[in-house]
């Protein structure tokens, strides 16, 4: 498949439609379908974006979500968009949404599938009314059988390495949908002018050494240690332990933040913090961490809660919440050690009244 000259469609139908897909024993051309539905879903969103402030769609629409957040104008058309572009086709059983309470089953008058879609339609909301980057996040589970009343929470319990697709829409300069159906990662660009989701990065690998990482620095003295610890490395810099330089970023809104590393590398924490106890963390596994998490993988990265890999999670409930530690293989496995060591009590620096550090010789000793 040629970067720049191959379609979505076209994508779908060699890599799902054709051998040696189509000898799995369950048939996958409704997987095509749907994802092609969802790509029309990204770009009605998209053209419905870049009117900006000139298509009334900014602010507040004065209701709040099912977690007690202000919903925008855009939260709502953006929700409604994936409902009616993905409820008629025949090819779902059900939705799962960060802007609707309840499991969103497919109405009668519709045909039902095999497949369940949960989705943020607006991740990074926040940024819509300072034109910033905004994107959409979907996973994709198969119903485990036809017997299973796919309208219940249970259906869609499920731990993320049980998804069969999962992708994302990046609102940005230009509008990018980065999608896997588990054999790697892949980045279309949609030209515009005819409409089509182009090939443009095939195979995406995310380098496993990086420079830069991503956190919300004001939730520091929330953090828990190892992560502290793990940052203020990357903030001593070249003077510290780690004997190089780090660059920080941070956009608040994770679509974008994963679509860099993706690009060029990198880590995302969105790690537990005790400025909310009661909460696991701020992203929801159903249809952010988990969709991410196994974009991520299949580009080569990792992808943890800090105690354990996202994907093997297992959701308590349809909003529920993890700590998300993403990015760069080797600083994700560093970020994971560090979770380790602490909870076992290894990471205390060495202190004792006889003895120097870990050697039985005090330090000024010289042989
Ligand atoms: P919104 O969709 O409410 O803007 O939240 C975006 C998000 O879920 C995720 O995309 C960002 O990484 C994170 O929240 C930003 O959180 P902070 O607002 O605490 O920086």
């Amino acid at each position: 498949m040629q970067d720049g000259r191959t379609t979505l469609s076209k994508f779908l139908i060699d890599t799902l439609d054709r051998p040696p897909c189509t000898d799995n024993t369950r048939d996958t051309a409704g997987l095509s379908a749907l994802l092609i539905d969802v790509a029309a879903a990204i770009k009605s969103i998209s053209a419905m974006l870049t009117k900006g402030a000139l298509g009334g769609n900014y602010g507040s629409a004065q209701t709040l979500n099912t977690h007690g957040e202000e919903q925008k104008k855009l939260d709502v058309s953006t929700n409604d968009i994936f409902v009616q572009q993905c409820e008629w086709d025949g090819l779902l059983a059900a939705m799962v949404s960060e802007e609707m309470e309840h499991v969103y089953p497919i109405p009668p008058e519709y045909p039902r599938g095999e497949y369940l879609l949960a989705f943020d339609p607006l991740d990074g909301s926040s940024n819509i009314d300072i034109n910033g980057v905004v994107g959409s996040i979907f996973s994709v589970l198969r119903t485990r059988d036809p017997a299973e009343d796919a309208s219940s929470e249970a259906a869609f319990l499920r731990p993320g390495c049980e998804q069969v697709a999962a992708g994302y829409a990046v609102y940005g300069p230009s509008t990018m949908l980065v999608l896997s159906v588990g054999n790697g990662t892949h980045g279309f660009t949609l030209e515009r002018d005819i409409g089509n989701f182009v090939l443009t990065h095939s195979n995406i690998r995310i380098p496993e050494e990086t420079g830069e990482f991503a956190i919300n620095a004001s939730n520091e003295r929330f953090w828990e240690p190892p992560v502290r610890r793990y940052v203020q490395e990357c903030k001593d810099g070249r003077s510290g332990c780690r004997a190089r330089d780090f660059n920080m970023r941070w956009i608040a809104s994770m679509v974008a933040e994963v679509h860099r590393i993706l690009m060029r590398g990198g880590v995302f924490m969105y790690p537990r913090d005790s400025k909310t106890p009661a909460m696991e963390g701020r992203l929801r596994l159903l249809y952010e961490a988990n969709p991410m998490s196994f974009l991520v993988e299949q580009a080569g990265g990792l992808a943890i809660t800090g105690r354990e890999r996202i994907l093997d999670v297992a959701p308590r409930a349809l909003h529920g919440r993890v700590p998300v530690i993403l990015g760069s293989k080797n600083e994700v496995e560093r970020i994971a050690r560090y979770h380790g060591e602490y909870d076992r009590g290894e990471d205390k620096p060495f202190s004792s009244p006889l003895f120097g550090t870990r050697s039985l010789f005090l330090p000024d000793f010289t042989a």
